[in-house]
């Protein structure tokens, strides 16, 4: 057997959490021969519930899960981890503004970056999925001065997988058919799912769709799909946005193949103009030992050029939003 790896999760009992815990201990993020130690975080209010979780993953008697932490102290949570998969959140309520609900979130995740500061282990990956995904990356890695940037990422691999999964319905293909497909920017309505560079079973995916599919259809479906599941379910989408946290955590991991990459909110180095520092997602290929680098290299069409501008800007104004707890 392998030496366990320490996997942390906040918001553990929470409606995504419920579903991404057991598929990590199942052996989908790392392979059925890597045992795994979770460390789980609530607020303390939600330790109750927390603990039915648990008594249903040892139900399970997975052969893979070593031991479960339960705790509503970041500290503990965060002891050692190898991965953090920053879920827990608070949910926008009724009358909210964006910006109250931006600075609320904000103050969790400067607490926890401080925590993963002190006690992460000094290579562990932050994939950030509470909202608002981005400018919560930013905060936490602000508060992690002693920790690489690199150590971090906001999840946008649920719209990149909205948007394959979109391609592939309109082109009669199966999702694997797919490839290069890119989400530029914000994990928000202002994201720009882009075709230009996308491939279905290698031909240009643009030589099978007509423009006005693109901007009229494929477009604003993916930017509000989140919306779209709300009012149809009742409920934010939560079986899709863990399976896209295996997904982004699993190829950030262990790596892209075949020429491919992910889309995943990392720290901007300047590519493309967008300013440096910002959490922005970008196409990022990873080497099978886990190192991320933003595919830079590609022609961008000025009808892309105004779009991944105006997602970087409202970028910029959530970072105002929370400038004092950077
Ligand atoms: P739930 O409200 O079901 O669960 C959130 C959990 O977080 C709760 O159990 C709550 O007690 C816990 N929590 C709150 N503050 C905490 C803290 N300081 N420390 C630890 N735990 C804390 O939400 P769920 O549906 O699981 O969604 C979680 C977050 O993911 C939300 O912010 C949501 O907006 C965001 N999403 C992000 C997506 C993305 O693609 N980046 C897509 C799905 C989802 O909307």
């Amino acid at each position: 057997m392998k030496t366990p790896i320490v996997i942390a999760v906040t918001g553990a009992a929470g409606q995504i959490s419920y579903s991404l815990l057991f598929r990590i201990v199942s052996g989908e993020l790392f392979g059925l021969e890597q045992p795994v130690i979770l460390r789980l975080l609530e607020v303390t209010p939600a330790l109750e519930k927390l603990h039915g979780v648990v008594m249903e993953l040892n139900d399970c008697a997975y052969p893979l899960l070593q031991k479960v932490i339960q705790t509503d102290d970041p500290k503990i949570a965060f002891k050692d981890a190898d991965y953090v998969f920053l879920v827990g959140a608070k949910p926008r309520k009724t009358g909210m503004k964006r910006k109250d609900l931006l600075e609320s979130n904000a103050v969790i995740f400067a607490e926890q970056g401080k925590a993963l500061n002190e006690v992460a282990s000094r290579h562990v990956k932050v994939l950030v999925t509470g909202n608002p995904a981005n400018t919560n990356t930013l905060i936490t890695q602000s508060n992690a001065p002693d920790l690489s940037p690199r150590c971090f990422a906001g999840m946008t691999m649920l719209d990149h997988n909205r948007a394959i999964s979109q391609l592939a319905e309109k082109c009669g293909v199966r999702s694997k058919d797919i490839k290069n497909m890119i989400i530029w920017g914000n994990h928000s309505e202002t994201q720009y799912p882009d075709l230009h560079h996308a491939t279905v079973k290698g031909q240009e995916a643009f030589s099978l769709v007509d423009d006005r599919w693109v901007v009229e259809d494929f477009i604003p479906t993916v930017q509000h799909r989140g919306g779209a599941i709300i009012e149809a379910r009742g409920l934010s989408s939560a079986a899709s946005a863990a399976n896209a946290a295996i997904d982004q955590m699993r190829a950030w991991a262990l790596g892209t193949e075949d020429n491919d990459w992910v889309s995943m909110a990392v720290f901007s180095d300047g590519s493309y103009g967008i300013e440096k520092g910002l959490f922005y997602s970008f196409p990022v290929r990873v080497s099978a030992d886990g190192e991320g680098t933003i595919v830079n290299d590609l022609k961008i069409e000025e009808f892309s050029l105004e779009r991944m501008q105006e997602t970087e800007q409202e970028l910029k104004e959530e970072r105002l939003a929370v400038q004092h707890l950077l």
